[in-house]
């Protein structure tokens, strides 16, 4: 276990080289920048070029843009861009997954095939499709050509909507929520916000849930399942994360960003003994391939590669001088990372057509040619070895940390494998051992670094015995302080959910995967719904959303899917709608009476605990399980009154 005092010195050892060195850093910037007030609050509106519109009123009169759009009305467009925004991240993320499923079911792809195919008939029925006698790949043709048709599906509903319980989707559908088609609702909210269009602010926020909801039970669901189907169901391994985890005497290759495909080739490619040899001949013991942001957790998950860092610590990983290369894919890839690789030897190369930035040397990803993409990627780093100067690694690494919690995998832990359920879990929360069930996701933010906002939040969680499920670059704060090791139950649990973990032999903090993951906790509470005892609607449910540390617009389109699907999200900045009143008292109160979640905006990490430790309360009161039930110990005579016969 990684020694207390030592805490974020890694991070503060590379910042002091920065400063040496004079490197500028996102942690430098965000020192020195100074966030607009107008749009921090969403006082500003640039969507026409009669602006850009600043509706500041300082007197409290009403203010209007040239149009005439009111400061509610911008501050609702402006909330249902970001939603469009990060919808379309996870949507075009899925849309280069669905195109490699198809090839791999089609056979035409040789590196990637059908690896779960269990997983492969659970979503063939969610999407109506005979599997009788028929062979996975006719199974996965015919599912890959139903979900292609959801990109530009016109009417109808989403075939992953049918997961969840039946009552939220008649809510669902009664109140105009269920989302149509996958790209439909994205181009469908960027008309409504241009200039003279719609202009009804609760006109534009539904919108803005349908939308939402059409990501995260679509454009990030469909990812994640057919990721798991082609790559294999994350189940729990070991790994390790800090900069520690870079190694002096290897070739070490970063994979960052968000689309497993080409990394996965790599994790795969690095095996070959040929390459192996090349880098003993430069002088290296061996290949180190490690990842940043959520192609880290993607490779941790289904690899047990190590985490070398989340958002924040991209930059930091460079200035190590110990990177021969770093291979990013797409989204949170920032783009000072060729200006600083430049003071290294360090190659960046960018893989995605999508994704490049001046500076860098481009390999396009090529799905046909994936593994010798991936071979040639390594044979550059190792190529590099010799070129390194002065090298830099920070002694700090984690304990090994569990990973790898799908939302099968917990169903596994709690039931068994041979009777895998969410039974353990619901009967649990019931009995009061456990309180509830909160996702704790997100990014990092430079900004407050070394303030444990993240890990503040989820160590109040965990004491006050409530579960937490993580994915994104949250997990790397909590890996951090090893929260997600088994013995951190013990440490840092309530006696209740330390029970648990302890019988289970989990971590009180699951690792769930990446930003398109947080799917997996839709399916989940969908699970538990479905188990019984907690209500019949994921409102019911005594769970909660929480991004202490977000700053994508991903991170808005998520909450706001987990609000249309009832639950509390917190999140840990002043309101980003705080410019009006309206907008704000409809996303932190109104929302509730239509779909039963909210929002919460509180930068205090020991508020946000307490504002969801206060709603599971509610919820726990709601389904009359207020109170920890005592436990029955069983004396002899009851064991006697047991007995058959
Ligand atoms: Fe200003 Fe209206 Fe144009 Fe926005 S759309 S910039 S409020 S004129
Ligand atoms: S990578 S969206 S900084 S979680 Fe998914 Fe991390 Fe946030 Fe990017």
């Amino acid at each position: 276990m990684s020694d207390e005092k030592n805490k974020g010195k890694a991070v503060t050892e590379l910042l002091d080289i920065a400063k040496v060195e004079n490197i500028q850093t996102a942690h430098a910037r965000s020192a020195s920048m100074k966030p607009c007030p107008i749009g921090a609050t969403s006082a500003c509106c640039k969507n026409c070029f009669m602006g850009p519109c600043r509706l500041v009123s300082k007197s409290g009169e009403e203010k209007r843009g040239v149009c005439g759009a009111t400061q509610d009305t911008v501050a609702a467009r402006n909330f249902a861009r970001m939603i469009a925004a990060g919808n379309a991240g996870h949507v075009d993320h899925a849309r280069e997954i669905v195109k490699v499923f198809r090839g791999a079911a089609k056979g035409e792809l040789k590196h990637y095939e059908i690896k779960d195919e269990v997983k492969l008939h659970m979503i063939a029925k969610v999407y109506g499709i005979d599997t009788d006698g028929r062979d996975k790949q006719d199974i996965a043709i015919e599912l890959g050509d139903k979900i292609t048709a959801e990109f530009g599906q016109q009417e109808g509903e989403l075939k992953m909507i049918g997961r969840a319980p039946k009552k939220r989707r008649q809510l669902w559908k009664d109140k105009g929520l269920s989302p149509r088609g996958i790209d439909m609702e994205i181009v469908e909210m960027m008309h409504r916000t241009i200039v003279g269009n719609d202009q009804d602010v609760m006109s534009l926020l539904m919108a803005g849930t349908r939308t939402a909801l059409s990501n995260g039970w679509g454009g990030s669901m469909i990812p994640t399942e057919l990721q798991d189907i082609m790559l294999g169901t994350p189940s729990p391994l070991k790994g390790k994360a800090n900069l520690g985890v870079l190694e002096e005497d290897q070739v070490n290759i970063i994979v960052h960003g968000h689309d497993p495909l080409l990394a996965e080739m790599i994790v795969e490619a690095v095996k070959d003994e040929s390459l192996q040899a090349a880098a003993r001949a430069k002088g290296a013991s061996g290949i180190n391939i490690v990842g940043i942001c959520c192609t880290a957790n993607e490779v941790l998950l289904r690899h047990g590669l190590s985490m070398v860092g989340s958002f924040s610590q991209q930059e930091l990983a460079l200035i190590t001088g110990a990177v021969e290369l770093m291979a990013v894919d797409i989204q949170c890839i920032m783009q000072s990372l060729p200006a600083i690789a430049k003071c290294y030897h360090t190659k960046i190369i960018t893989t995605s057509d999508k994704a490049k930035i001046p500076g860098a040397a481009h390999i396009p990803f090529d799905e046909e040619n994936a593994y010798e993409q991936a071979k040639e990627i390594i044979k550059l780093a190792v190529d590099n070895f010799p070129n390194r100067r002065k090298v830099h690694i920070p002694d700090e690494k984690t304990a090994d940390l569990i990973a790898g919690f799908s939302h099968e995998t917990i169903s596994y832990m709690l039931g068994g494998t041979f009777r895998s359920s969410y039974r353990p879990l619901n009967d649990n929360i019931i009995n009061g051992r456990i309180l509830g069930v909160v996702g704790v996701v997100g990014c990092s933010l430079p900004k407050d670094e070394g303030k444990g906002i993240t890990s503040t939040v989820v160590k109040e969680l965990i004491a006050n015995n409530v579960l937490v499920l993580q994915t994104g670059c949250a997990s790397y704060a909590c890996a951090n302080e090893d929260y997600l090791i088994p013995e951190a139950a013990v440490k840092y649990a309530g006696s209740g959910l330390a029970e648990v973990c302890e019988t289970v032999g989990i971590p009180p903090v699951l690792h769930c995967g990446s930003c398109v993951d947080n799917s997996r906790i839709l399916i989940a509470c969908a699970a538990m719904v479905h188990e019984g005892g907690l209500g019949n609607d994921l409102a019911d449910l005594p769970v909660a959303g929480c991004a202490p540390e977000w700053m994508s617009e991903k991170a808005i389109a998520i909450g706001q899917y987990f609000v249309g699907s009832g639950a509390p999200v917190v999140f840990g900045s002043k309101s980003p709608v705080a410019n009006s009143k309206c907008v704000n008292d409809l996303l932190t109160k109104g929302f509730k009476e239509i779909t039963g979640g909210f929002w919460a905006f509180e930068p205090n990490p020991n508020k946000m605990a307490q504002i969801i430790i206060d709603e599971i309360v509610v919820r726990r009161t709601a389904l009359g399980i207020e109170k920890q039930k005592e436990r029955v110990l069983y004396d002899m005579a009851m064991r006697r009154d047991l007995k058959c016969g």
